[in-house]
């Protein structure tokens, strides 16, 4: 039976990452670090721990378990997409089959310019970028090894206490904000630009420009840690090393200078020297089996043939294939009876974190840039008007053209909430998201942009997000809740009713996080397997 080569990678091994290492002792039974850690999960294997998904809550999982010396195994459905120079599509501008994952043409956010349609046809791969589509909602989501990490911008954003209190009133607060949220920022390796690099880089012009127009209409504007690595970006700008950022690659994968997840937890997980992963295997289903489970996993190539069908027995079961992929995969499950007991609330509770985008059409006299770096440093904070909260990131749009466009990303406060549900007819899952419902978002993003329109005597762009479209409404990168923490699980991510089973993903946050939610996602997920680890392993 074919199987996919597992590919290692370096262990970069800052400070800031071996400054997080929490090295928790090895539980009874913990096995020693096997001799030779087989390629990929085999058919029939009996495993102690399973993690499905390979992002932020998977990594997190995977590491901590590893830790404690529990051998665990990694289950993700997208690419191990190894390192180095070349594993990308080159430019987010020229998407190739590398950048979607199995679509016939890419599937871009911005994905008209001047009337033009610019997506591209490219032949069916295991791109790294989802483009799932629902009723009325499409959701950008990572694929591979690494989940989100690989195609995301790296803002790393604390979210107020006031706020945390307010999304997760049952979790304590003071651990999340002195032990949990400084462990996640350390392992992620999470810094800020340096202010004055910022303020001189061509590369950043449009962020600049940006925060001028949101002063002088009297809003104020923050600086976004990131976990690029900003020396990186300095020797790409004085052109000494090989550029990722400043040559248009993000959303598609950056080859160089982000602080992707394999490069972090997953690759402390693997110096452990007890994890397996297996990429491009996807958990189709889950059952009790005994006091664990058993699950069927589909293992696919990179072209989408199916070459293996496996089943395996694993002992407890973390899934964390994000809030899209943990909510289909357990409302699916419920509905077959492969999993009774699941609670009602499983598969309710998403939200979109109030993400809408828009451009405005700067003047000719504030161009932004023809050079612009993909990684966004500032943010316009207007979270404290109750009329309609938002925080609005000031995007690139790194065409490498001047287009006088000024590109914002909004997370607003947005109150709708869609359930995932079964359908029989399609064996598929559906989200109950409206169209209409994304209006609170638009109007809150509206209380500051009108007001920056109005001021500089501009307007918003048309042509952005459909041939005669303003609002980008209908997409989101934020997925967030489906199975909420002390709803459809304890308050540890543990699920209802079927014990050794557990969530740790951003399905566990319903539906907002107020900034963007990787770091919540990672530090809740710390607390979460702190305590499972404590209790369960015992
Ligand atoms: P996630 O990272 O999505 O990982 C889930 C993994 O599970 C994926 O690798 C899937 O391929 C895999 N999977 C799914 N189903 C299965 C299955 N059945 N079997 C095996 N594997 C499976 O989940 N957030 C920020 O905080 N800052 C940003 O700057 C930012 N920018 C973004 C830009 C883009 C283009 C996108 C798409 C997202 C962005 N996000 C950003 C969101 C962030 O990446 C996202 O919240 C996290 O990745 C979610 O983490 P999870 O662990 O929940």
């Amino acid at each position: 039976m074919p199987q996919t080569p597992l590919t290692r990678r370096s262990v970069l091994a800052t400070g800031a990452i071996g400054s997080a290492a929490v090295l928790l002792s090895p539980k009874a039974g913990a096995s020693a670090a096997p001799a030779a850690a087989p390629a990929v999960i085999a058919n029939g294997a009996h495993v102690g721990a399973l993690v499905v998904g390979s992002g932020y809550g998977g990594a997190v999982a995977a590491l901590r378990l590893t830790q404690a010396g529990i051998s665990t195994h990694l289950i993700e459905m997208g690419r191990d997409w190894g390192t180095g120079n070349g594993t990308f599509t080159p430019s987010a501008r020229e998407p190739d089959k590398r950048s979607t994952w199995f679509r016939t043409r890419s599937d871009q956010p911005v994905n008209h310019f001047m009337g033009a349609d610019i997506n591209r046809d490219i032949p069916l791969y295991a791109g790294v970028l989802a483009s799932e589509r629902f009723a009325a909602m499409r959701i950008y989501q990572g694929r591979g090894v690494g989940g989100g990490s690989l195609v995301n911008g790296g803002m790393a954003v604390t979210p107020t206490q006031a706020f945390f209190q307010e999304m997760l009133p049952s979790v304590n607060q003071a651990s999340m904000y002195n032990t949990y949220f400084p462990r996640a920022r350390a392992a992620l390796g999470v810094s800020s630009v340096d202010p004055a690099w910022m303020e001189s880089s061509p590369w950043y012009k449009f962020a600049r420009v940006g925060r001028k127009q949101a002063n002088r209409s009297g809003f104020s504007t923050t600086v976004v840690p990131n976990v690029y690595d900003w020396n990186y970006m300095k020797q790409e700008q004085a052109g000494t090393v090989t550029k990722s950022a400043l040559a248009g690659q993000v959303i598609y994968g950056n080859d160089n200078g982000k602080r992707s997840l394999d490069k972090t937890y997953l690759a402390q997980a693997k110096a452990t020297g007890r994890l397996v992963v297996s990429p491009l295997h996807e958990v189709t289903s889950l059952v009790p089996f005994g006091s664990g489970y058993k699950v069927t996993i589909r293992q696919i190539t990179d072209t989408g043939t199916v070459v293996a069908i496996k089943t395996v027995t694993a002992d407890k079961v973390f899934i964390a294939a994000g809030s899209v992929g943990t909510s289909k995969l357990l409302v699916r499950q419920r509905a077959l009876g492969n999993l009774p007991n699941l609670a009602a609330e499983v598969g309710s509770g998403w939200g979109n974190n109030g993400n809408v985008m828009v451009g405005r059409a700067n003047h000719m006299w504030d161009a932004t840039g023809a050079n612009q770096s993909t990684i966004p440093s500032l943010g316009i904070d207007n979270w404290n008007d109750a009329g309609g909260r938002s925080f609005i990131e000031v995007a690139p749009i790194p065409t490498g053209i001047e287009t006088y466009i000024q590109l914002y990303l909004a997370i607003t406060a947005n109150a709708n909430r869609a359930a995932f549900t079964y359908d029989t007819a399609t064996d598929g899952v559906n989200l109950s998201w409206q169209p209409s419902w994304s209006e609170p978002s638009i109007n809150a993003a509206k209380r500051v942009l009108d007001k920056i329109n109005s001021k500089e005597g501009t307007m918003y762009r048309t042509d952005l997000f459909g041939s005669t479209k303003t609002w980008g409404d209908d997409f989101t990168y934020h997925p967030l809740g489906g199975c909420l923490l002390d709803v459809a699980t304890d308050n540890v991510g543990r699920l209802h009713g079927h014990p050794g089973l557990y969530v740790m993903d951003g399905a566990l946050i319903p539906g907002c996080t107020s900034v963007n939610p990787f770091l919540t996602i990672t530090a809740l997920a710390e607390r979460n397997i702190e305590a499972i680890i404590g209790a369960d392993f015992a």
